[in-house]
């Protein structure tokens, strides 16, 4: 993702350093902020909901550099760099700081900012569950072809993939079985950047929609971004994206994968946090049988 929000040389005069003196005695520090993440929605919409509040950034990094003094600008510059992540739209971030100032004992000359900085960058590392399913065309060959996309999906690591499961359909008008699975991994993608590269990898298999809950040759869908044990599991109730998947939990096609590839999985069901294990036990587990062999990655 090439799309960056960038501050620059952010000021504040504050006391922070190692030496006891540093801590009475403010001084000068200069930030530099620039996040990775996509703004290609918020350019379409000119909705700042879209996009990261620039000036929500930097209040929180004015607020960090005016903590009680710390000892060392490491800290302050991995604490801006958390406080940038927790934006769900922020794939990765760099952050400088500058102590121009600092009494290192020798003259730091120069133009411009001269002096000891240290730059720190970190990436998103979100939990995420894909549930995959076909039940037209050759199914084997499609569900293959998007592990494969899903792969190449920039900013999306996929670590282990289901065995295939072939199940009854479940709502929707009459029509043949699925296979299903689920993968899961880390992205560092914001959801709705996420979503759309399962439309367009679903678009590739030639799905169409015509009917809802109709058959289709590739059905994508995220059922869990963030992990719920730790809290950090996203939550939106949009048309466009519901998170956790509204309906996973009932559904042994989506649960049954799911604890195949990760049998310590928990997913959020209101406001519990359920390990899938107990929900599958409670679900409707006639119509699911194990699938064909298959070796996704
Ligand atoms: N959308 C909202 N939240 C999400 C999300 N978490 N993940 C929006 C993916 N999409 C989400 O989806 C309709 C719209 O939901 C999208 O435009 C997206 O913005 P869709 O894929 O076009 O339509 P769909 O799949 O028919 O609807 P939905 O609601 O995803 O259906 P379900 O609940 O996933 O059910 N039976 C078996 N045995 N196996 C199956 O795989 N699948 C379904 C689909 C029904 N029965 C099945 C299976
Ligand atoms: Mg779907």
């Amino acid at each position: 993702m090439s799309d960056r929000i960038a501050l620059t040389r952010l000021a504040v005069t504050t006391p922070h350093g190692v030496l006891a003196h540093e801590k009475r005695e403010p001084q000068r520090f200069f930030v530099d902020i620039t996040i990775e993440c996509d703004v290609s929605r918020a350019g379409r919409s000119d909705d700042l909901d879209h996009t990261i509040s620039y000036a929500d950034v930097a209040q929180d990094a004015e607020r960090i550099l005016t903590q009680p003094p710390v000892d060392l600008i490491e800290h302050l510059a991995e604490q801006i760099a958390a406080s940038v992540l927790r934006h769900v739209a922020a794939e990765a971030v760099e952050v400088t700081v500058h102590k121009p100032d600092a009494p290192a004992g020798v003259d730091f000359a120069g133009f411009g900012l001269a002096g000891p900085s240290v730059s720190v960058r970190r990436e998103q590392h979100r939990p995420v569950v894909i549930a995959l399913g076909a039940n037209l065309g050759h199914r084997v060959r499609s569900l293959e072809a998007a592990v494969r996309a899903l792969r190449r999906v920039e900013g999306l690591d996929l670590f282990e993939v289901s065995g295939l499961f072939e199940t009854a359909p479940v709502g929707g008008p009459a029509q043949p079985d699925y296979l299903n699975a689920v993968a899961v991994g880390t992205t560092r993608l914001a959801p709705w950047t996420l979503l759309d590269r399962l439309h367009e990898i679903e678009a590739g298999r030639g799905r169409t929609r015509e009917i809802r809950w109709g058959a289709r040759t590739l059905d994508l869908d995220l059922i869990q971004l963030g992990d719920p044990a730790a809290g950090t599991d996203l939550r939106f109730a949009t048309e466009e994206l519901t998170l956790p998947h509204p309906r996973a939990a009932e559904r042994a096609f989506v649960l049954a994968p799911w604890l195949d590839a990760d049998p310590q999985a928990q997913l959020r069901v209101g406001r519990k946090v359920l390990p899938v294990a107990q929900l599958l036990r409670s679900a409707d587990t006639t119509g699911i049988h194990v699938g064909p062999e298959w070796r996704p990655l």
